[in-house]
């Protein structure tokens, strides 16, 4: 029996046939697509129809290989919505959670809502972009959008919506936008209404593994499809990542590893204490009640964007060549501190990464090589930074790291992250989110137990690559010249 899954990042989106033979998954890549942001003026939105026309592209694929799926589910990235009015129809275009309308509102919020109050109602770690401080950009502007809007919709509940018809919030990707309180499982109604918000937009939240509706007959009759049922999987793309780790037992620690990297640990409960709120550690929703106690690291983006600026001045190169011209440079000429908010808006990626350097008095070499190798080592040492803190907060320690994601086909990130943190990587699946979102599915349809029956039988159908830590003394070097450089 086949399912279908889509998983959409913030670089590209793909949609996977998935099987279940033998206690094996075997899949198959039918469609991938890029995810092109657009600028207009000062505005970035996601290109939102686009990305629904893909997903109906790999709805006509499917269908050219004679695959009818048994089931659908979607995930994306996180915290970004859309806005429904009273015809049903989209208001706007979503905003792309890295336009500036966000700039300073974190701190406007906390003058109506103090930051501790934030934390402790919802667990999540405070993020300029959040779901919360975009909504307030939106009131403190005016925007009619607001006014008119019946429905709140993140992007894969409103991909969802398009293809079913139906309306319905799922619970992972709820959890990122810093208005879900995990303690009474639901919105958190005073916030919302605290903020001025009409608490009557935010739905009915279902969780992983909830029948999400069918394919509604118009679209049915458009593609030439039957009326596939949906089920609402981890919907955030990191929450159906992490369900991917192929772990034998808790605790462990995980890297997301693809625009953002994402690290660690896989908990029971929300770790909403004093702690994890000085540490910026986020709860974010999981499969089976689960939660990612995880701290966001600014990942592989700075790479994408030094990429898509090369590209654009026509001395482009893909990312493995990238990566290989970084393995050729000089080791540890310059750190950065890959969090620091300079780097979080697209553009101008290389004059702001010099600029760094400069103020922090380091010499950078100006050739390709050399910038990618600053940024993956600082990435490296990054890592070792928050795999600590992550011990530290949930008081456990790891033998070793899982590494999932598309970041993973980058052998020198997984090979300098052991040598980083002093341990062993394990890096694989690399489609972590579309496994994720395909077990989550089994398991809705009955065919996989639970999470633990499927992290097993995703160890036993993917290769997993281990790396060993090396050169140790030089990491450990590096390591004491990155925390004095970047102030951590
Ligand atoms: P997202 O889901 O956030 O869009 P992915 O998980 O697809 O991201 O990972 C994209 C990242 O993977 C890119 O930024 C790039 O750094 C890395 N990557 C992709 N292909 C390769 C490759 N062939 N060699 C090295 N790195 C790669
Ligand atoms: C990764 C991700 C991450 C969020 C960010 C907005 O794709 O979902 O978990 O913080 O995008």
């Amino acid at each position: 029996m086949t399912i279908l899954a889509y998983d959409l990042g913030a670089s590209s989106g793909r949609a996977l046939l998935g099987r279940l033979v033998n206690n094996k998954i075997e899949v198959e890549e039918i469609h991938r697509f890029s995810n092109d942001p657009v600028q207009v003026g000062e505005r970035l939105h996601w290109d939102v129809l686009r990305l629904y026309y893909e997903i109906k592209q790999g709805l006509v694929k499917a269908k050219q290989l004679k695959v009818e799926p048994q089931s659908i589910g979607i995930d994306t990235w996180a915290v970004d919505f859309g806005l429904i009015g009273s015809s049903g129809e989209l208001l706007g275009n979503p905003y792309h959670y890295r336009d500036r309308h966000t700039d300073g509102m974190m701190e406007k919020v906390f003058t109506a809502i103090p930051q501790t109050d934030i934390f402790e109602r919802t667990g999540i770690q405070f993020l300029s972009f959040n779901t919360i401080y975009q909504l307030a950009a939106l009131q403190q502007n005016g925007s009619p959008l607001l006014r008119d809007a019946q429905h709140f919709l993140m992007i894969p509940d409103l991909l969802r919506y398009y293809l079913t018809g139906d309306m319905l919030n799922e619970f992972s990707n709820a959890t990122t936008t810093q208005m879900f309180n995990p303690l009474t499982g639901d919105w958190d109604g005073e916030l919302i209404e605290r903020l001025g918000l009409n608490r009557s937009m935010f739905g009915q939240v279902v969780q992983p593994g909830a029948d999400a509706g069918r394919i509604r007959p118009s679209v049915s009759a458009e593609l030439g499809v039957g009326n596939i049922p949906v089920i609402a999987v981890a919907e955030h793309d990191t929450g159906s990542a992490v369900a991917a780790v192929p772990a034998l037992q808790r605790p462990f620690a995980y890297l997301s590893c693809g625009t953002w990297s994402l690290m660690g640990t896989e908990v029971e409960r929300p770790v909403i204490n004093e702690t994890a709120y000085r540490l910026n550690f986020t709860n974010e929703g999981g499969v089976d009640g689960t939660y990612r106690l995880l701290k966001n690291i600014m990942g592989l983006w700075i790479v994408q964007e030094l990429k898509r600026e090369w590209d654009q001045a026509g001395r482009g190169q893909s990312f493995a060549e990238l990566v290989k011209l970084a393995g050729e440079a000089k080791p540890f000429t310059a750190f950065i501190d890959p969090d620091a908010a300079v780097f979080l808006p697209p553009g101008g990626m290389e004059a702001r990464i010099r600029a760094y350097c400069e103020q922090t008095g380091q010499q950078l070499d100006r050739s390709p090589g050399a910038i990618v190798r600053c940024v993956l080592e600082s990435l490296a040492l990054k890592y070792r930074y928050v795999l600590e803190l992550t011990e530290q907060l949930s008081e456990q320690q790891f033998n070793g790291l899982h590494m999932v994601g598309g970041g993973i086909q980058n052998k020198l990130l997984c090979q300098w992250t052991a040598n980083a943190i002093g341990k062993p990587v394990w890096a694989g699946p690399v489609e972590g989110s579309a496994i994720g979102n395909m077990i989550v599915q089994w398991i809705a349809r009955g065919e996989l137990a639970d999470i633990w029956e499927a992290r097993k039988v995703i160890r036993d159908s993917f290769e997993v690559e281990h790396y060993e830590p090396a050169e140790q003394q030089a990491w450990q070097d590096a390591y004491g010249r990155f925390t004095q450089v970047t102030g951590l």
